[in-house]
């Protein structure tokens, strides 16, 4: 079947050997929140604030380090191609409690040990949300200096362990920062909060580390929920910020007006900065962190990061923590979709399709574009698998098992 669905390709001018080997090697981030729905190893208890939510009680949540490492090992093991890890900074792994501006590298050699035995490279986060100095709903735009200051300690000692990360594990950590800061109602002041957040900003880039060691992006949203009204780290504040600043803009797809398209915004990111971060996720209705689906969009983003030579340029990583069903499963999902839609992206004539289009000849490209959407895809996706050595198909079987044998001694 392989070999037919290679030569239908190959009437298209697609080479399907080229595509498997090149999915392979697009690096993707796998977030470790969806394990325990940002809980995080600081305090089993904590409840998760700052404007997101895991909604959902499925059983069989990872309630410590082992545990969410044995299902993040598991996790691995049924997604094709070259993995990251995301971390945020409160799954540190140390004796005893640690506070939010006392984080330090020793805290994450046990994560970077881990992963350097399985050829992981890891990215990391600032958590600024569920603690009590962000009880309030702002962190680095707080009109108290006292607050602003904790967390500027913090996300100080979170790009240093981020560079510290990169330079043991050769290759650049992406450091992101997200803060929840808005306000529920109508602002009387827009300005302040986000002149505080760029001088609060200003004092975390003063400190500068080696471009190989970390990667910095900044995150922007349109609202939290409990958070509706006003947003300090908007798209427009990061756009600008990143740009002046020479660091990176970070695009949720969870983040934007329903009709703005992260799809749209990647190349005119690429048209100016040489690196893009993206957290790939589900928005329903709100940024709601579903698992990401193999539907239109995520397509589209995939097919953006193909078209624009983005391989290597686009940080893809993923941001979804979904509560209500088995928690590897989601995981799985939704990262077997990433790849399948790079395997989609990479599987099109790209050059041909770009002469029609700016040859004019705007028929013959709309009926390419249509017949090349059934082309046997699955086919293909399946050998890639076999290939990478991962189940094909029916991997839920073992998820099931898992479930029966591990997640259902825990509670
Ligand atoms: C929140 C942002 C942020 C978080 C993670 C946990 O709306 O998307 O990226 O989801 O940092
Ligand atoms: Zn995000």
């Amino acid at each position: 079947m392989y070999e037919q669905a290679k030569a239908e390709y190959r009437k298209w001018g697609v080479d399907t050997e080229e595509a498997i080997s090149r999915c392979a090697e697009i690096p993707v981030s796998l977030h470790c929140w969806q394990g325990d729905d940002v809980t995080g190893f600081e305090n089993p208890q904590a409840l998760l604030s700052g404007g997101i939510q895991a909604t959902g009680n499925y059983p069989g949540k990872a309630r410590s380090k082992d545990e969410l490492l044995e299902d993040l090992e598991f996790t691995y093991s049924l997604i094709p191609g070259r993995k990251r890890l995301n971390l945020h900074a409160i799954y540190g792994i140390s004796g005893g409690p640690v506070n939010r501006d006392q984080v330090d590298t020793i805290h994450f050699d046990p994560w970077l040990r881990w992963a350097a035995g399985r050829g992981i490279h890891i990215d990391f986060n600032p958590t600024l949300f569920s603690h009590p100095m962000a009880a309030a709903g702002l962190t680095l735009s707080h009109p108290d200096r006292k607050v602003r200051d904790f967390w500027i300690r913090h996300v100080k000692a979170t790009r240093k362990i981020a560079a510290h990360i990169g330079e043991q594990q050769g290759s650049p950590c992406l450091h992101n920062i997200w803060i929840p800061d808005g306000l529920k109602e109508s602002p009387a002041d827009r300005l302040g909060p986000r002149e505080r957040l760029r001088d609060a900003l200003d004092e975390i880039f003063s400190v500068s580390y080696d471009p190989r060691f970390i990667v910095d992006a900044v995150e922007s949203k349109v609202f939290g929920i409990g958070l509706e009204s006003y947003t300090v780290g908007s798209s427009d504040f990061y756009l600008s910020y990143a740009a002046k600043r020479g660091i990176y803009p970070l695009l949720d797809n969870g983040h934007y007006h329903p009709t703005e398209l992260v799809s749209d915004k990647l190349s005119s990111l690429l048209a100016v900065f040489d690196k893009v971060a993206l957290h790939i996720t589900r928005a329903v209705r709100w940024d709601s962190d579903h698992v990401p689906l193999f539907e239109d969009e995520v397509r589209e983003i995939a097919l953006e990061i193909i078209r624009c030579g983005g391989e290597k340029r686009v940080l893809i990583g993923l941001d979804y923590f979904d509560a209500n069903i088995n928690r590897i499963a989601a995981w799985v999902t939704g990262a077997r979709n990433v790849q399948k839609a790079l395997l989609y992206a990479l599987l099109q004539p790209h050059e041909a399709l770009k002469k029609l289009q700016d040859a004019g000849n705007f028929s013959k490209l709309l009926v390419w574009q249509e017949e090349l959407k059934t082309l046997p895809l699955g086919i293909v996706w399946e050998e890639y698998l076999r290939r990478q050595q991962i189940r094909g198909g029916d991997w839920f079987s073992s998820v099931e098992t898992y479930e029966a044998q591990v997640l259902g001694r825990r509670n």
